[in-house]
């Protein structure tokens, strides 16, 4: 199945997305500004996370009226802030991943447009307009970086953490159940030891720099379904693997085929490696032993 159509709207949408985002964050003004905070005091969102999100539906329903849309700004401004994610074609969108950061003028900002068919994504976009790095992938298609193939570098070895950059992000939510479990998990990576550790504010950017090779591995327990769901696609066609903290249960031995449940609000994802699915399963499996279960509420 090809999405030539999809992945091409969403590119020249993401990068109109993009203009308005840019335009916001260069001139410092009040669309670059906490408009209000919903969860906590750290779970900002400005007046540009909303209009972007308006305008990426727009254009998109312009073009297929008949998918369905999920929204991190629509989800939040419903009652129970569910996704109600069904099997029918999906757009998951997060206008503005990074939003602290785009508040703080700090530029790991990106819009992420993703397209799902019976909850597994099959197109991604993430475009972080302030760098002006464009990630896209579509099922069977392979992922690029303005128009790079990924990874950008042929892959090397991971036969452990040793030699390993990894991303993982606190998020939002300061409460000790969900910071101890966290920092507990981290403490154990990075005394395994891990080479460095790196938190970009961006779970999508973060994706998309495992999938560029820049990151070797990511993970974070927090994340909702549109932060992940384009980064997903782009990781997975990139040669790398997209995971729960916990092995399902009927998965087989390739760990880049395991189904990943975009709703669980966990995530954990590694690179391509020169010695395959074995090395990348070995990294996972590590990196599963360390952490340890948050709770958050299903999206
Ligand atoms: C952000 C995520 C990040 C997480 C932040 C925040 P937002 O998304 O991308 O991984 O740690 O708390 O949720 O809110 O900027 O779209």
């Amino acid at each position: 199945m090809s999405y030539t159509k999809e992945l091409e709207t969403a590119i020249s949408v993401a990068r109109e997305a993009g203009a308005v985002i840019r335009e916001a964050f260069t001139n410092r003004g009040k669309a670059a500004t906490v408009d209000y905070k919903k969860e906590n005091a750290a779970d900002l969102v400005t007046v540009t996370d909303r209009a972007v999100e308006a305008l990426v539906f727009s254009k998109l329903r312009a073009v297929f009226p008949d998918h369905k849309f999920i929204g991190e700004e629509t989800v939040s401004a419903t009652e129970d802030a569910k996704t109600q994610l069904t099997d029918a074609p999906t757009w998951v969108v997060d206008p503005v991943d990074g939003t602290t950061n785009f508040v703080h003028g700090f530029p790991f900002v990106a819009v992420a447009i993703g397209f799902v068919i019976e909850k597994v994504p099959v197109v991604g976009v993430v475009y972080n307009p302030i760098l002006d790095e464009l990630f896209h992938a579509s099922a069977g298609q392979g992922a690029f970086l303005n128009n790079q193939p990924l990874p950008l570098m042929p892959p090397t070895p991971l036969p452990s953490l040793a030699t390993a950059l990894v991303a993982t992000e606190y998020g939002s939510d300061r409460q000790d159940a969900i910071l101890g479990p966290k920092f507990r998990a981290l403490q154990k990576v990075v005394a395994d030891p891990v080479r460095g550790v790196r938190s970009l504010g961006s779970a999508a950017l973060n994706m998309c720099y495992v999938a560029r090779g820049a990151l070797d591995a990511y993970w974070e327990a927090g994340v909702h379904l549109w932060d992940v769901a384009a980064a997903t696609i782009v990781v997975r066609e990139a040669g790398g693997a997209v995971v729960n903290w916990k092995k399902p249960e009927s998965s087989g031995t390739d760990v880049t085929k395991e189904v990943y449940d975009g709703l669980a609000r966990e995530v954990v994802c590694v690179r391509a490696t020169k010695n395959g699915v074995e090395e990348i399963a070995g990294i996972i499996s590590t990196i599963r032993e360390y952490l340890e279960a948050v709770s958050y509420p299903r999206d």
